[in-house]
């Protein structure tokens, strides 16, 4: 019989050709393996899953809900789980609110209604190469915008705003994936006047909002666009970093024309986010008291976790390489000298049986070769230890140096 595998190659629709295997999805891969040590993922840490709460909402759930909990269900999403989300923005109304399987299918959706062949898109250098990743199939050019430590540089953003018009510029002002940077309120202020000015939307992705180590968390642009008269902004966040990634549960919160087009979207390709687990983080999140207390552990946790690494990569890394010391969030964002190249340490930390995420992806310019990202999120104190010890090694033997005993 004759087997007709070869005839698909031909038949590809052009966009597939920009479609490629996600570096951290690859990386993940190698963490199953035994002895080593992954700072690749940026995956929650997993006990702190509330696995008990979530085994007695699920019952609960059944008890009152049965069946409908499994029916299909609507395509915005669980109204009480759309007005929670709501009632904790400023002027949003739930129908304002879509639910979505995930902020990653937030920004694949927010692409399909916003983007053509050729749009241009405005990102951060670096950015979540994520996001590259769902918006790539539509096939936008990107325009990077360079940050300092305090987030974009607004120079460059207005220089770039006035070359050429773009479709949206997306935007990670919290504790940014990759960076870890976190935009301060001025920036954020004039960033959003910037957008207003010259009529561009912003694309807010605050997906670790909630990772904070101290103090308040700062206003979103969302927030700030709304008391100049809102409209500017599209906004995603998630459960993924708050009880548990597994559950698929997030939300694109936006200007009602545009809520209504992802809700369009959603439809075709979708249907709808799973009825149970929709019920079951309102189930979660509606315990206030519970929920405040479940943010802390995680807090807290990270908090400590990214003060182990700080000391490991104090003890084991050269003069050479620079850090951004995080005030929330998972990452360590790692800049070398021009001469390192991150592709080239991942095979000698590979060897050394360590793993990281290398940074050039994180850029749609293609630079960055000598940067990398460490997350800290799911690792012990032996891991990291270890771990940073493992890179440390691998990168003296690249620059050429003699490591640190
Ligand atoms: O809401 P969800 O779980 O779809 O999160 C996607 C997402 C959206 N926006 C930002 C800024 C994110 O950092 C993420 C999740 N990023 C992780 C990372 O390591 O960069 C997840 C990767 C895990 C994986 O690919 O399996």
């Amino acid at each position: 019989m004759e087997n007709l595998t070869a005839h698909f190659e031909p038949r590809f629709a052009a966009r597939t050709k920009r479609m490629q295997a996600s570096t951290i999805r690859e990386m993940l891969k190698l963490t199953t393996q035994p002895g080593f040590v992954s700072f690749a993922g940026g995956l929650p840490a997993a006990e702190l899953f509330p696995l008990e709460r979530i085994g007695q909402a699920t019952q609960h759930i059944l008890q009152e809900h049965g069946a409908q909990a499994f029916q299909y269900s609507t395509t915005e999403g669980y109204l009480p789980l759309r007005e929670w989300i709501a009632s904790r923005m400023p002027g949003v109304t739930p129908d304002q609110v879509q639910i979505v399987s995930g902020s990653q299918q937030g920004l694949d959706l927010v692409g399909r209604v916003l983007l053509d062949p050729g749009s241009r898109v405005l990102v951060e250098a670096p950015t979540y190469l994520g996001a590259l990743s769902a918006f790539n199939p539509y096939e936008p050019e990107y325009v990077s915008v360079s940050m300092d430590d305090e987030g974009l540089e607004l120079e460059a953003l207005e220089a770039a705003l006035k070359a050429h018009p773009v479709r949206f510029m997306y935007v990670l002002p919290t504790f940014q994936n990759p960076s870890g940077r976190l935009m301060r309120l001025e920036r954020r202020k004039a960033l959003v006047e910037l957008a207003r000015k010259y009529r561009t939307p912003i694309v807010e992705d605050d997906a670790y909002a909630e990772l904070y180590f101290d103090g308040r968390p700062l206003p979103t642009l969302f927030a700030l666009d709304q008391e100049q008269g809102g409209g500017n902004v599209v906004y995603l966040s998630t459960t993924s970093k708050t009880l548990a990634p597994g559950l698929r549960v997030a939300w694109v919160v936006g200007p009602k024309p545009v809520i209504q087009k992802i809700t369009f979207a959603k439809q075709g390709a979708y249907l709808h986010s799973p009825t149970l687990n929709q019920m079951l983080v309102y189930e979660l999140v509606k315990d206030r008291e519970w929920y405040q207390a479940q943010l802390e552990r995680i807090r807290q946790t990270y908090q400590t976790r990214c003060s182990w690494m700080l000391l490991a990569l104090q003890k084991y890394m050269p003069g050479e390489m620079g850090w951004i010391v995080p005030e929330g969030g998972m990452f360590f964002w790692l800049t070398g000298p021009a001469r390192l190249d991150s592709l080239e340490l991942l095979k000698e930390a590979l060897e050394e049986r360590v793993a990281f995420v290398p940074g050039q992806p994180f850029f749609a310019d293609g630079s960055g070769k000598n940067t990398l990202r460490l997350s800290y999120s799911s690792a012990s104190r032996e891991q990291i230890e270890e771990g940073i010890k493992r890179l440390g090694r691998a990168v003296h033997r690249m620059l050429g140096q003699a490591p640190i005993a």
